[in-house]
């Protein structure tokens, strides 16, 4: 799958002790790996795995709050989250624009998606049932996706590291917005209080499940770690989360719902309960509450889509034959 020549400039292949101690070597030296390098084929698999998951996340992501911009409560909510959720495309972009540099087409990446062999982020099969669940999506969601995408600023390859350098940057806002949209509403009326409540109840466990299973069940980490794609663990990552945003909750007036979180003065780090591995696993196989909604979605966007992609391609033809015609006169 998604194969292509991997001999070095040298004629060392990926294959050989020398060229993977080369390899390691550039990578332990902080170099950043190009396109046209050279490099061990799981390490292009571990990235066009990843960067495509991460694109999918992006575009799959715009679903559940794009299903709130004809109901944000007034013209100013409206006008952010309709800013939000195209920032969100604009993300997969770069990132579906990233992993072809690794030989993958944004066609091979889409099919992936839709026949299910290829994941996307397990918190977007959850449903956003209020107003306020677009202000935890921001606080908690985007506040996620910075802790873990900051250190993915310094992944080892060039075009991943970049890309995450811009999406960083509005990933800040898209939590600051959140944030102040849970904070309007934890100042309010009661009732409204008590929706911020509820969608914390509801989006609390889901978010720390975003940073992938405890690093004991992690099967890419160690591999990852070592190539500098990963520069923290699962449970590194999860636990700086819970440090950041416990005393924003507080802050809020609004109650983790977590009965056994408490502050370790020895770690310097908050303890928490139990995680539900269950239900994220079987969110992640397909059976959360929303996996056949955002897939069947995707599908007919591809689908209903397919007739500007066939224009754009023909035009493009076109426009390449004039060329070649004007070139040969
Ligand atoms: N959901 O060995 P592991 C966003 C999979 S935010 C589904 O630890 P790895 C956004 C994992 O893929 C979200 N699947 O893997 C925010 C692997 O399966 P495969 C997107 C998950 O890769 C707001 C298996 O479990 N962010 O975009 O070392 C608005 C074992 O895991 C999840 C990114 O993608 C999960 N939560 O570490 C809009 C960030 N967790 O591939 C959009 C980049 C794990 O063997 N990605 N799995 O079939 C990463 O940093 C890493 O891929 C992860 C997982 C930390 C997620």
């Amino acid at each position: 799958m998604y194969s292509q020549g991997l001999i070095g400039a040298d004629g060392a292949t990926e294959e050989t002790p020398e060229f993977l101690a080369r390899f390691q070597a550039r990578i332990d030296a902080e170099e950043k790996i190009e396109p046209n390098d050279a490099m061990p084929e799981g390490y292009r698999r571990t990235l066009v795995r990843q960067i495509g998951q991460h694109a999918h996340s992006e575009i799959v992501g715009m679903l559940p709050e794009g299903n709130w911009i004809t109901r944000a409560p007034s013209l100013k909510r409206k006008a952010a989250l309709l800013a939000k959720v195209q920032d969100e495309g604009g993300h997969g972009l770069y990132l579906y624009a990233a992993a072809e540099t690794l030989g993958v087409s944004r066609e091979q990446m889409t099919e992936e998606l839709l026949s299910g062999k290829a994941k996307y982020s397990s918190i977007f099969n959850y449903p956003t049932l209020s107003w306020a669940d677009i202000g935890v999506i921001g606080w908690l969601v985007d506040g996620a996706a910075i802790m873990n995408q900051i250190p993915l600023c310094r992944c080892s390859y060039g075009p991943y590291a970049r890309a995450m350098i811009r999406i960083c940057k509005e990933e800040s806002f898209h939590q600051r917005q959140g944030y102040e949209i849970v904070m309007t509403l934890a100042r309010g009326t009661p009732a409204q209080k008590e929706m911020a409540q509820d969608a914390l109840n509801r989006w609390w466990w889901p978010s720390l499940m975003m940073f992938g299973p405890s690093d004991a069940d992690s099967q890419h980490s160690d591999q990852s770690m070592r190539w500098k794609i990963k520069r923290f663990t699962n449970d590194e990552l999860r636990q700086k989360f819970i440090d950041a945003t416990v005393p924003q909750a507080e802050f809020l007036g609004l109650s983790v719902p977590d009965p056994e979180l408490r502050w370790n003065e020895a770690k310097g780090g908050y303890d928490h309960g139990p995680i539900d591995w269950d239900e994220f696993w079987r969110v992640v196989k397909g059976g959360g509450q929303m996996n056949v909604d955002r897939i069947r979605d995707r599908k007919k966007a591809w689908d209903e889509g397919a007739w500007v992609r066939e224009a754009a391609l023909a035009h493009a033809e076109k426009r390449a034959a004039r060329k070649a015609a004007l070139a040969a006169e």
